[in-house]
């Protein structure tokens, strides 16, 4: 519980702090930001999912703090994508990240909407509101995966 109240209020702070350019000293810290924030998004929407498919049972007081660090992760990666990132450190990022923004960055919103959408979900407490969630939200996951990550 503390872990993710921790998480979630260094999100928030992250996400109001200085723009991304100034954000990293190098490169190969940018490439770590930007997966560990992922990881750790995976992490908890892991949990969420493993409620969702009955892999364990659902708690929608744990669903709900999950999704809220999941929603706050989900704005974060993105500025650590910055000029200059493709390369210089261990990544799967596509060189299609830069060539084609816009499109990528269409992608990173409607990953945050559906996160937004999830939190709201876990919040009423019903297991079909969140399984249709994550449903969606691993939609979301999964188009940016196969159109901007290498295997
Ligand atoms: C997850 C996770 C992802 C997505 C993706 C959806 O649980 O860690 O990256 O779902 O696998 O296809």
């Amino acid at each position: 519980m503390k872990i993710f109240a921790l998480a979630a209020a260094a999100a928030t702070l992250l996400s109001l702090a200085a723009p991304a350019s100034a954000q990293f000293a190098k490169t190969e810290d940018a490439i770590k930001y930007r997966q560990s924030a992922l990881f750790v998004m995976g992490q908890h929407f892991g949990r969420i999912n493993a409620m969702a498919t009955g892999r364990v049972p659902f708690d929608a007081k744990v669903a709900a703090e999950n999704a809220d660090v999941v929603a706050s992760m989900s704005k974060l990666p993105w500025a650590a994508f910055g000029p200059g990132t493709d390369k210089g450190g261990d990544t799967k990022a596509k060189a299609e990240i830069w060539t084609e923004q816009a499109k990528f960055k269409e992608a990173n919103e409607k990953l945050v909407a559906e996160t937004v959408k999830l939190a709201a979900a876990a919040k009423t407490g019903n297991l079909d509101a969140v399984k249709t969630a994550v449903t969606a939200t691993a939609g979301t996951c999964k188009a940016c995966h196969d159109a901007f990550r290498n295997k």
